[in-house]
């Protein structure tokens, strides 16, 4: 039996500006996960860069800093049983062009730097992009 886990799973500015964000909370809440916090948020460089920091140096990290910090994301903490596995592959591959019909890049996103969303790809990964978008008192449980 998998473990109850948290994840953290952002909506991205371009998926918030297509006014998808009803749609993709619907997905985690029709399959079973709670929702543990939840916040539209305005992600400040300084942010941006501790979440991103594994792709520090890469020739798109530029690119991926200026577009997350380009509009209002909505910043959502998922739990439930392998939340972690099960949220990245509800979302799909990364780049849309591979992600698989009925995931959610599959379904909304066709370019690689706007994919829509984001999930933890790890239990310490989410434990550590927690921690930079909420506070425990921010977290119901
Ligand atoms: P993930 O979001 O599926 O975990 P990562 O490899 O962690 O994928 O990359 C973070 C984000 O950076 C991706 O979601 C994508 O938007 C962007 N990205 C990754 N690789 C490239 C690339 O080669 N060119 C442009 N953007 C990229
Ligand atoms: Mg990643």
């Amino acid at each position: 039996m998998a473990d109850v886990e948290r994840t953290l799973f952002l909506i991205k500015p371009d998926a918030v500006e297509r006014r998808l964000v009803g749609e993709i909370i619907a997905r985690f809440e029709r399959r079973g996960f709670d929702l543990r916090g939840l916040k539209l948020v305005r992600v400040r460089e300084q942010q941006a860069a501790e979440h991103y920091v594994e792709h520090v140096g890469k020739p798109f990290y530029p690119e991926l800093v200026e577009f997350i910090t380009s509009g209002p994301v909505v910043a959502m903490v998922i739990e439930g049983l392998g939340a972690v596995a099960a949220v990245r592959s509800m979302m799909g591959a990364t780049n849309p062009l591979d992600s698989a019909p009925g995931t959610i890049r599959g379904d909304y996103a066709l370019d690689l730097g706007r994919n829509v969303v984001h999930g933890s790809d790890s239990p310490e990964s989410a434990a550590r992009e927690i921690a930079i978008f909420f506070t425990d008192a921010e977290l119901t449980g």
